[in-house]
């Protein structure tokens, strides 16, 4: 389970918004818990034993007024006391998000590692009407006392990793922190222009550091399409390397480079033009990923439709052309990242379309960082239904120093109502056979522990 107790100070003062949790009732150990799953405008909200469903996870959204609303994972729609009563016994139903102060909660100590949940509207308390420890139990609101059936324990699940719309994922660690970079998801066309940068010590409490690279402000030769993001260190200086496009009828996609002194930014173009111009190689100039080997030398990894592999030159900022490699194993579309692990070489890419339902990712092996590799092995990653998880791809790996933990970072359509331009970012674990071959992912809807 990746659950994780948000301390009383924490609820009182910082539940982040966008985090989702789960209420759980003190005197019953039971969730709230939309019934049936319904999606239905005005269905109940009961307590029932906690399994991890998306109809008891409750979306934070910070009002910023000493409220939160609280949102159905499954349904959108918010914790609502119904017809905005203010009676002792007026029921707790979902309900469309709205400015209404009867979807308006202050999250209050009680003590222990438990809270209040009162709405504002009444002043009244979430509770579990007679401190019922059945499943089915309908919520309710009451005058606020000691009782422990008005306590709930909120535990934070860690997927999406980061709030809010984030694709194409790239994880990394620096020192003794972990980074994620993403495409900035939610515009019509991948249109977006900004990246932001993530930090970490635990993979569960992101920091988001703001925009680090606006390709519309910061880069001369580029302004839309800020996609997919990789980055490497070398000799205290970060390199971000990107694609993106410049309008006026070209809709062709170049590689970029900026540097840093800090992997939080701010970063600037590196070379004043792209990297790898549109039309260099065949296929889009998309989807950079670094790879630094154990002898600290790093390779560059690109392109949709062939995957292009190049050592970088010790500036990590140019590549002998005759270097480059390229490679079509079966199934590539996109999305080439590289690891090592022993002596093997691990290419992973993703397969099909970012906005179908059954983007994927596949891998295969090979003795040098760019290949020559073997045949496609099989999936590490792809949708599952019963959980509603659709659109798994475009991933990055990173191992935890000194241990054989690995952690995936990918994209899968927002939950609910995602598609392809609207996704979001996950973590999960990711474990190697005896054989060294590569266990399938379980793409999670909690994610993973704090590590
Ligand atoms: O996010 C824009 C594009 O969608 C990426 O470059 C592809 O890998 C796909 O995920």
């Amino acid at each position: 389970m990746a659950l994780t107790a948000v301390s009383p100070a924490a609820a009182d003062h910082h539940v982040t918004d966008g985090t989702s949790v789960e209420l759980i009732a003190r005197h019953s150990g039971k969730c709230a818990d939309v019934v049936s799953v319904s999606t239905a405008d005005g269905a109940e909200v009961s307590q029932y034993t906690c399994n991890s469903g998306l109809n008891q996870l409750w979306r934070i959204r910070d009002l910023g007024n000493g409220y939160v609303q609280l949102a159905a994972r499954h349904s959108d729609r918010c914790l609502d006391v119904n017809a905005a009563s203010t009676a002792n016994g007026a029921k707790v139903i979902q309900w469309p998000c709205s400015t209404g102060a009867n979807q308006q909660w202050r999250i209050e100590n009680a003590g222990t590692g438990h809270t209040r949940l009162i709405a504002r509207h009444s002043g009244k308390c979430l509770e579990v009407p007679g401190a019922s420890t059945a499943n089915g139990a309908r919520l309710q609101q009451w005058d606020c006392g000691t009782g422990t059936e008005q306590q709930w324990q909120l535990n934070t699940v860690s997927n999406p990793a980061i709030p809010g719309l984030f694709a194409d994922p790239n994880i990394v660690r620096f020192g003794d922190t972990y980074y994620l970079y993403a495409t900035t998801d939610g515009f019509a066309g991948w249109s977006g222009t900004e990246f932001r940068a993530f930090s970490s010590k635990d993979l569960v409490h992101w920091t988001d550091h703001g925009v680090i690279l606006d390709v519309a402000a910061d880069i001369s030769w580029a302004d839309n399409s800020a996609w997919a993001p990789g980055i490497a260190e070398k000799d205290g200086r970060y390199y971000f390397y990107f694609s993106a496009g410049l309008a006026g009828g070209d809709t062709r996609k170049h590689l970029g480079v900026a540097v840093a002194d800090s992997p939080t930014g701010p970063f600037r173009d590196a070379l004043g033009r792209p990297l790898v111009s549109a039309g260099a190689y065949a296929g889009q100039m998309i989807d950079p990923a670094v790879f630094t080997d154990t002898d600290g030398r790093s390779y560059l990894y690109w392109g949709q439709g062939s995957s292009h592999q190049v050592p970088l030159n010790a500036d990590m900022v140019s590549f002998s052309a005759s270097q480059v490699r390229t490679y079509k194993p079966t199934n590539y579309n996109e999305g080439s990242f590289v690891v090592k692990r022993g002596s093997t070489y691990y290419l992973m890419w993703s397969e099909g379309d970012t906005r179908s339902e059954d983007y994927r990712v596949g891998y295969a092996t090979g003795t040098s960082p760019t290949g020559p590799w073997g045949p496609r092995v099989g999936l590490i990653l792809q949708k599952d239904l019963s959980q509603g998880i659709k659109g798994t791809g475009h991933h990055s790996v990173v191992q935890v120093p000194g241990t054989d933990q690995w952690y995936i970072a990918y994209h899968r359509f927002a939950i609910p109502n995602g598609d392809g331009t609207h996704r979001e970012t996950m973590i999960d674990h990711l474990y190697f056979n005896a054989d060294g071959s590569i266990r399938p992912v379980v793409p999670t809807i909690e994610g993973v522990d704090p590590i």
